[in-house]
This record gives structure tokens, sequence and C-alpha cells, in this order.
């Protein structure tokens, strides 16, 4: 099937289910703001908050962690003005969408997830139906909006397989090519940040030791702290990438460094070939204040003015759903809802 050209449109999103990482930052947020200033797509950024939901989130907690959110995105360099940027639950069509995929997709296409395997672990019988579904609401969310392109972390790259899948299943079903067979974009130094205790597990905002991770609103005394104390190894740096192939929690410090340096993790290991940590750990946690605290600083100042984050979000929903709504609407005629 010959698809149609479709206007190159970013979408992304990610969960208010806790504060920001610099997982999140590197792997997501950074990149979506290059993307805006590309000025090659039109660029449309999501808290998906009812993502959030398919584990329990206190109420307040999660409103909190929105706004916040939003926020971040505006101190990291998204411009409402550029980018269209709202929470997930404001635009109806995300779930109208999700549930016209929950049935394209197929349970044995969603039992392979494993995000759902990790995530449901061997309590799967206590895991809400929502957690299952998750992937076929992201697929909505993308494709609400024919988003042609998706800046993700290296984590969601099975989820964005099946986003195509379900696009692929809907464009055969009904013989049109109504569906963009949406790109993953996963490049740049951090797209899978580890961590900082277990270079084997991905940095993420729900475990359950908050020194394996950098918040964004952690202040430069924690930041140092944290980097500190990160889990390393008793040798000197090598002086090429490939002496660092076993050795995750070295790498994964050399791949921060280069991803918040804006360089590429080669450069990096040539600088510090040779040294300790002890002299590689206190020049990271400098780097990593001087990035992230002009952030966190924005970031505080902006909760300060809750209505007006409230605000930008309910405009940011009113331009989602002027793309979503003729989506929705096309896709209930072309599966053969009477309207
Ligand atoms: N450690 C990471 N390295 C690189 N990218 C990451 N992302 C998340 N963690 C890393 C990217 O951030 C975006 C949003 O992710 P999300 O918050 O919606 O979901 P997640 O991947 O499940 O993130 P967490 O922090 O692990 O959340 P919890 O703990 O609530 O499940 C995605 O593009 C993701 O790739």
């Amino acid at each position: 099937m010959t698809q149609p050209s479709f206007t190159p449109r970013v979408f992304s999103g990610i969960k208010p289910s806790g504060g920001l990482t610099l997982g999140n930052y590197l792997g997501a947020m950074k990149r979506f703001v290059e993307m805006q200033e590309s000025g090659e797509y039109e660029t449309i950024y999501c808290m998906v908050d009812l993502h959030a939901i398919t584990v329990w989130q206190d109420p307040e907690e999660l409103r909190h962690n929105t706004r916040e959110m939003a926020a971040c995105f505006i101190a990291a360099g998204i411009d409402p003005a550029k980018s269209i940027l709202f929470n997930q639950s404001q635009v109806a069509e995300h779930a109208q969408l999700g549930w016209i995929f929950n049935c394209v997709a197929r349970m044995g296409w969603m039992g392979r997830m494993t995000q759902w395997k990790d995530k449901a672990g061997k309590n799967a019988e206590n895991a809400s139906l929502g957690l299952f579904g998750y992937p076929a609401l992201m697929a909505a969310d993308i494709l609400v909006y024919h988003a042609t392109h998706v800046p993700v972390g290296e984590d969601q790259k099975q989820h964005l397989e099946l986003t195509r899948d379900i696009a692929a299943k809907f464009n055969n079903d009904f013989k049109t090519p109504f569906f963009p067979i949406t790109e993953p974009v996963i490049e740049g130094a951090a797209t899978r940040v580890m961590s900082l205790r277990d270079g084997s597990k991905k940095m993420s905002k729900s475990d359950a030791s908050d020194m394996s991770r950098i918040n964004m609103d952690d202040d430069a005394d924690t930041i140092a702290k944290k980097i500190r104390k990160a889990k390393t190894d008793p040798e000197p740096l090598p002086d090429n990438l490939e002496g660092l192939d076993d050795r995750p929690e070295a790498r994964n410090l050399i791949n921060i460094y280069a991803a918040l340096a804006d360089t590429t993790p080669q450069t990096v290991i040539e600088e510090f070939a040779g040294k300790q940590f002890g002299t590689f750990k206190p020049a990271l946690a400098d780097l990593a204040v001087d990035r992230l605290s002009p952030i966190s600083a924005e970031m505080n100042r902006m909760m300060l003015d809750i209505p007006e984050i409230d605000r930008m979000l309910a405009a940011g929903a009113d331009r989602a759903r002027e793309i979503a709504t003729p989506i929705l609407e096309k896709t209930y005629d072309i599966v053969g809802m009477v309207r």
C-alpha cells in the first residue's frame, strides 16, 4: 500500500509518575527541544497522565507532578509558541482512538512487551488491565496526530515497533493507508541512562532508591553527593571506548558527561584517559550542576504561579484537539461508526 505524504510531525510524551530524572531529560526532553529548534517538524509534547495511572498514583501528587513536569518542559527550552504542550487527559481523542486500537492490537503482541513483563513481574494477575493495554494507548497518542517521528529513549523502542504494527494492521484491515508508519528517533549519547547504583538497570523515577537517580529538582549538593557515591570500579579510565566494555557503571558516567557536554563519548574518554574517578566525578558533578541548576531554578519559579501553568496546558490542549479531532472523526468513518 503506498503511503501518502504526511506533514513532518513529532509527538512524544512523558509520564508524570514522579519527578523527572536525568534519564528523562537526556533521553527525551533535551531531544524534544532540539527537534523543536530544528524547524523541520511540527512538535507536540505531552504529559501522559492516563499512562501514569496504569500503576497507583496519589491524586494530589499526580496533579503536582503533571504541573511540575510542564514547568520542567518549559524551563528546559520547550516554547509553547513553537510546540504544542498539554496533558493527555484533556484531549479525549487519545482515549477514544486508544479503544479502537485495543480492538486492532492482538493479545499476543501485548504479552510480548518486555516492559509489561518487567513491570507486572510475577504478579501479572494483580496488574491493572491498563498496564497491559498501555502500548495500544501509546500508539493512539502518536497516531491521533498522524505523527511521523517519535523521539524516545532506547527503552521505548519495542513500543514504537508495536505502534508501527498497529498502524499497518489498521491500514491493511480497512484497506486504506490512513495512518503513517511512524519512525522512532533514538539518537545521542544518552539514549539509555543507567542507574547510578547498578549499571545494568535503567535510571528510573520509580526506582526505590533515590541515590540511583538524579532528579531534575535535586540541589547542587545532592547532585554532587549522588555522583560522588555512584557505583564505579577501582580502575582508572581507559583511553578508548572498548576499554569500557565490561565496565557498565563507568560507561554510564562517560555517556552522561558526553550528553551533558553536547559532545561524544569518544571525546570525553580522550580527555579523561588514565584519570581516576576521584578526578572525573567532581568534573561530572560540576558539569551536571552547571547544566541542571538553571532548569531547576526556572522550574521552581514557574511553580509559584500554578494558574498560569494550568492556563498554558488548557491552551495547548485546545491546539492539540484541532489536529486530533478530524483524524479521530475520519477513523470513526473508516471503521463504520454512525455519526
Ligand atoms: N534512563 C533513561 N535513559 C534514557 N531515556 C529514558 N527515558 C526514561 N528513562 C530513561 C525516556 O523518557 C521518556 C519518558 O519516559 P516515561 O517517564 O514516560 O516512562 P519510563 O520510560 O517508564 O520512565 P521511568 O522514569 O522509568 O518511569 P517509571 O519509573 O514511572 O516507569 C521516554 O522517551 C523514555 O524512553
